[in-house]
C-alpha cells in the first residue's frame, strides 16, 4: 500500500462517533479524508471543519458533513500532514499553503494527529524551505526583515503570479537549514509585524506522528 495511505487510514481509526474533526489538506490528509467518507457511508456519524478551501470542497463531495466554526464549541481531533517531521515532533508545514488555517485548527484540537511517509522523516528541520505566510501590504519590507534572517528566500509563485493563499496572503519560502531551535525560530518570525504565521508546528501542538513506511506498514510515536 502507498506509504501516505497506510499512515492516513491508520490514523482515520482515531475518530469515533459524535466528534468535531479537523480535516488537514494535502495529498497524505487526503487518504485520510476518504477513510472518513467511507466510515460515514457505515454509520459514523461526526462533523467537521476544514483547513483549506481546496479541503472544504473535496469533503462536501464525499458528503462529509462540514459544519462552519461559529457552530464549533470543541474540535475533537485534527488530522494533517507535514513536509518535515524531526525526532522530536516539531514539524515544518505548509508546502500547499495552508498553514495558517492548519495552525489555527490545530492549536484549537484537543488532538492533533500528523500523517507523514517516511521520507519526511528528517534529523534537522529545515532541507525543506520553510514557507511563511505574510500580508501583501508593504510584503517587500517584510521580506527583507525575513530575509535578514534566512539563507535564502523567495515569494511562492504559482506560474509568473504571486501564489495567494485562502487568506488573500503571499507565501515566502525560507531557507534556513539547519533549524537548531524551531521553537524559538517561530517566534522570532511571529515578532516581524507583517508576518501572519510561520509553517513551524511545535512538539506541543502534535499529539501522534504516524509514519507510513515502504511496506505498507505503519509506526506510530505518541508525544501525549
Ligand atoms: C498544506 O499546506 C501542508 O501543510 C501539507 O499538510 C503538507 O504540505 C504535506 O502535504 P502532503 O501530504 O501532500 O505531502
Amino acid at each position: 500500500m502507498n506509504p501516505k495511505k497506510a499512515a492516513a487510514e491508520s490514523a482515520a481509526d482515531f475518530v469515533q462517533n459524535g466528534m468535531v474533526v479537523g480535516l488537514g489538506t494535502g495529498s497524505t490528509a487526503f487518504f485520510a479524508i476518504h477513510k472518513i467518507a467511507e466510515r460515514i457511508l457505515s454509520g459514523l456519524k461526526i462533523h467537521a471543519v476544514a483547513t483549506s478551501v481546496q479541503t472544504e470542497n473535496i469533503a462536501r463531495e464525499l458528503n462529509i458533513p462540514i459544519i462552519s466554526f461559529s457552530d464549533v464549541a470543541v474540535i475533537d481531533l485534527a488530522i494533517d500532514g507535514a513536509d518535515e517531521v524531526d525526532p522530536a515532533g516539531n514539524l515544518i508545514k505548509g508546502g500547499g499553503g495552508a498553514l495558517l488555517r492548519e495552525k489555527v485548527v490545530a492549536s484549537n484540537s484537543r488532538a492533533f494527529h500528523v500523517v507523514v511517509d517516511h521520507t519526511k522523516m528528517v534529523q534537522s528541520l529545515g532541507r525543506f524551505p520553510l514557507p511563511i505566510e505574510i500580508f501583501p501590504f508593504a510584503y517587500e519590507l517584510t521580506l527583507k526583515r525575513i530575509s535578514a534572517m534566512a539563507n535564502k528566500v523567495s515569494i511562492r509563485k504559482n506560474g509568473d503570479k504571486f501564489f495567494i493563499t485562502d487568506n488573500g496572503n503571499l507565501i515566502v519560502d525560507g531557507d534556513f537549514y539547519p533549524i537548531a531551535e524551531p521553537a524559538a525560530l517561530n517566534v522570532a518570525l511571529k515578532s516581524i509585524p507583517g508576518v501572519a504565521e510561520t509553517g513551524i508546528f511545535t512538539s506541543a501542538l502534535v499529539t501522534s506522528v504516524t509514519v507510513g513506511l515502504e511496506d505498507g506498514g505503519t509506526n506510530r510515536t505518541m508525544y501525549k
